[in-house]
């Protein structure tokens, strides 16, 4: 069954985006909530892709990702065989990231304050690329100093089937559907817990074409 029946899409469009639906602890789905600028956004996506692009980093196990991964804002997250970390520089490049378009950075705190983080100045911005295909397996996000921060994240292009565990990597996962424009704020209890993205299936975005990209804002340090 799909996670949102095809009404909830002609309503979105109609009446513009959903109320906040928590769905995990301090985890709350704002559908819809970056549509109306979505435009500006995947702008932003290409301008930053230009800059610093997007590249298969590799595990510290040596495998690479099957997402392609680059950053924008003062700090990027970046894996090798030497671990996970943030860094201030693009090591492709030797350059600093790119800085956070505007774009990102107002919506980003828009949708905290929504979902009641006000205040959230991220000062990171993974873009993580999927192809049909790609997918990201179960993990935490814990290489950010303050983990009382939330992380806020974006979908755009083709839909996905996220998954969300709960503290343990054996608890069990449930399934959302996570469609161009939505976005999730997760803090409190749900900021460490497991998560992952099945396969991405084929597909096509009007505008981004055979490509999914998601958008984590962290506050990182
Ligand atoms: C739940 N990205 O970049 S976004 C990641 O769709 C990552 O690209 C996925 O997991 C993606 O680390 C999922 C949703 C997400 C992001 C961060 C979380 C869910 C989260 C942090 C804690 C709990
Ligand atoms: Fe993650």
């Amino acid at each position: 069954m799909p996670a949102r029946p095809l009404a909830d899409v002609q309503t979105l469009s109609l009446f513009g985006p959903e109320a906040p639906r928590a769905f995990g602890p301090g985890a709350v789905l704002l559908r819809g909530f970056a549509t109306p600028t979505s435009d500006a956004l995947m702008d932003a996506v290409e301008a930053v892709a230009a800059a610093a692009p997007p590249r298969r980093m590799s595990t510290p196990g040596g495998k690479p990702m099957s997402a392609a991964i680059t950053c924008c804002g003062a700090v990027g997250w970046v894996t090798d065989r030497k671990g996970y970390r943030y860094t201030d520089r693009d090591p492709s490049s030797g350059r600093p990231w790119p800085p956070m378009p505007a774009s990102f950075a107002d919506v980003a705190s828009r949708a905290a304050a929504h979902a009641g983080y006000v205040d959230f100045t991220p000062d990171a911005c993974l873009v993580n690329h999927y192809a049909p295909g790609a997918r990201m397996t179960l993990h935490r996000d814990e290489d950010e100093e303050d983990l009382d921060q939330p992380i806020v994240s974006i979908s755009l292009g083709l839909p996905a089937t996220f998954l969300f565990g709960g503290p343990t990597r054996r608890d069990r996962a449930v399934r959302l559907l996570l469609t161009h424009g939505d976005v999730v704020v997760w803090g409190g209890p749900s900021r460490l817990f497991y998560h992952g993205v099945l396969p991405v299936p084929e597909g096509r975005h009007p505008r981004l074409g055979p490509l999914r990209v998601n958008l984590t804002f962290r506050k990182a340090r």
